[in-house]
Formats: structure tokens, C-alpha cells, sequence
């Protein structure tokens, strides 16, 4: 199939559903036949960036990276989807800066807080209440919301698929594929 590349670029609170939504499309698209892929902390914090942990200056600097490599992604034509929680915006807008207008989407992942800390899929909140982890997204570490994304999904209001779907089609509108 011709497709143009591009990186979705995934926001959100930890347990918001970033990786599950990026792999959900990541098999949709695989069925469309567009090659695509997804950057995570399962294949870049194990490896690439296993230097980084969670204090400001390491999350600059891992958002900086992921950048670099969803570019190279891009240039060999691939659909990029990144799963990070990226909590500051002026880091996003610097990765933005790296693509050309049409090729960055910014994706809130848009899920209450509250929410993501019920949800507690591996019991990271429930540690960083009790002070086992520190500078904690939400609790004891900021997140900036995006100010101007190209889409938003509220994984609190839909479904992954239904989410999944929404991007398949806003992908679909701007002609991306
Ligand atoms: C936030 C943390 C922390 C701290 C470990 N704060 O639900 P998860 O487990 O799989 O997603 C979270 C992931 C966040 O890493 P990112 O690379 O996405 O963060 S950033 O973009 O801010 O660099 C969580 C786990 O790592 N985790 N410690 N202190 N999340």
C-alpha cells in the first residue's frame, strides 16, 4: 500500500492506555498492510536509554532520544507510533521541530487521573503512595497536558478499538494512508 510516514506521538498519564492503543494500531495497520511500529519503554528504557530513569533531566533526555529514533523511522517510511508519558510540552514541541508540519501528530491520551491510579495496572501508584517509588507522574511529578494536539482520545469514555479506530480514521482524512 502508498503511505506517507508520520509519528503518532503518544501522551498520557502512566495506565492511561498508550502501549495498548499503539499496539492495537499497530495490528490494524499491519492488516492494511503499512508497515508500522511502536517505541515503548518495554524497547527503548531496557535498552537504548537504560542509562535514564525518572528526574526531569532523564526524562528530557529520553524524550529527546525517542525523537531522534521515531525520526529515523520515518525517513525509512515507516507509520512510528511512540508510547512515553512525555509529560512536559516544551520537550514535545522540540521533537516536533524534527519533522516537517505533516508528519508529527500529537496524540492526548486523555484519561482522569484518578482514573489511571484505580486502574493501577502493575501497582506503580499504589508503591509511589507509599513512597517505594519518588517523582511519580501525577503524584509527586508534574504532567503538562498538550496545549494544541492533533487528536485526543478518552480511553476513560471508549474503548481501545473505538479509540484505535478514531486515529484509523483521522489517518484516513488527512490522507496519510
Ligand atoms: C512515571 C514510572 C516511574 C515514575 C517507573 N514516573 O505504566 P508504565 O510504568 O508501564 O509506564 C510508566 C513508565 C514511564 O516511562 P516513560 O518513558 O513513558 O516516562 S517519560 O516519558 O516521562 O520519560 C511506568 C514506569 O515507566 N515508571 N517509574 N517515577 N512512570
Amino acid at each position: 500500500n502508498r503511505h506517507k510516514s508520520c509519528v503518532l506521538w503518544f501522551t498520557g498519564y502512566s495506565g492511561s492506555g498508550k502501549s495498548t492503543l499503539a499496539n492495537e494500531l499497530d495490528r490494524q495497520l499491519y492488516d492494511l498492510k503499512i508497515s508500522s511500529y511502536v517505541l515503548d519503554g518495554d524497547n527503548i528504557r531496557h535498552g537504548l536509554n537504560h542509562d535514564l530513569g525518572f528526574s526531569a533531566n532523564d526524562r528530557i533526555e529520553n524524550i529527546r532520544r525517542v525523537g531522534e529514533v521515531a525520526k529515523l523511522f520515518v525517513d525509512s517510511g515507516t507509520i512510528v507510533m511512540t508510547a512515553f508519558i512525555s509529560p512536559f510540552q516544551k520537550d514535545r514541541d522540540q521533537v516536533r521541530q524534527l519533522f516537517e508540519d505533516h508528519e508529527f501528530i500529537e496524540v492526548f491520551v486523555d484519561c482522569p487521573f484518578e482514573i489511571c491510579e484505580q486502574r493501577d495496572p502493575k501497582g506503580l501508584y499504589r508503591k509511589a503512595r507509599k513512597g517505594e517509588i519518588k517523582d511519580f507522574t501525577g503524584i509527586d511529578s508534574p504532567y503538562e497536558p498538550p496545549l494544541n494536539p492533533e487528536l485526543t482520545v478518552e480511553t476513560e469514555k471508549h474503548s481501545i478499538k473505538e479509540a484505535a479506530n478514531q486515529i484509523i480514521q483521522y489517518l484516513g482524512q488527512i490522507g496519510m494512508i
